[in-house]
């Protein structure tokens, strides 16, 4: 069984996000939100379908995907995007393409996951407590 299956992580840690946040042109107020927010997000896998969820008291996100066929999304900041994910042992990585081309690496363990979005010159790694 995968490290993930089964839990929930919680943000605890955020650094940068403010910065990843304009990079992709994201206004005022919509910034302070996703600031001020700390979501709980799974991974789930039924057969070779897997499902990110990201939830928090103002929006949720639902990605459903198999691994290495791109797919449409819409991202929490309301862009339509094509991504592709690929799973390297407990590291899932996202190809985000189109004007804003942006890498997300979520790589998990037992009791964290760090999520590092990339996105031009700018990182941004957050930290989340299993709960
Ligand atoms: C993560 C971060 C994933 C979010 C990546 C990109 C979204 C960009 C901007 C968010 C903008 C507004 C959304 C505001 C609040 C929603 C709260 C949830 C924020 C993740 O996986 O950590």
């Amino acid at each position: 069984m995968a490290v993930w299956e089964g839990k929930k992580y919680k943000l605890d840690k955020s650094e940068n996000f403010d910065e990843y946040m304009k990079e992709l042109g994201v206004g005022m107020v919509l910034r302070k939100m996703g600031n001020s927010i700390s979501p709980t997000v799974e991974l789930k896998k039924d057969g070779d379908t897997y499902t990110f969820i990201t939830s928090s008291t103002f929006k949720t996100s639902t990605i459903t995907f198999k691994l290495g066929e791109e797919f449409e999304e819409e991202t929490l900041d309301g862009r339509k995007v094509k991504s592709v994910i690929t799973l390297d042992g407990n590291k899932l990585v996202q190809e985000q393409k189109g004007d804003k081309p942006s890498t997300i690496i979520r790589e998990f363990s037992d009791n964290e996951l760090v999520t590092t979005l990339t996105l031009n010159n700018i990182k941004c790694v957050r930290v989340y407590k299993a709960v």
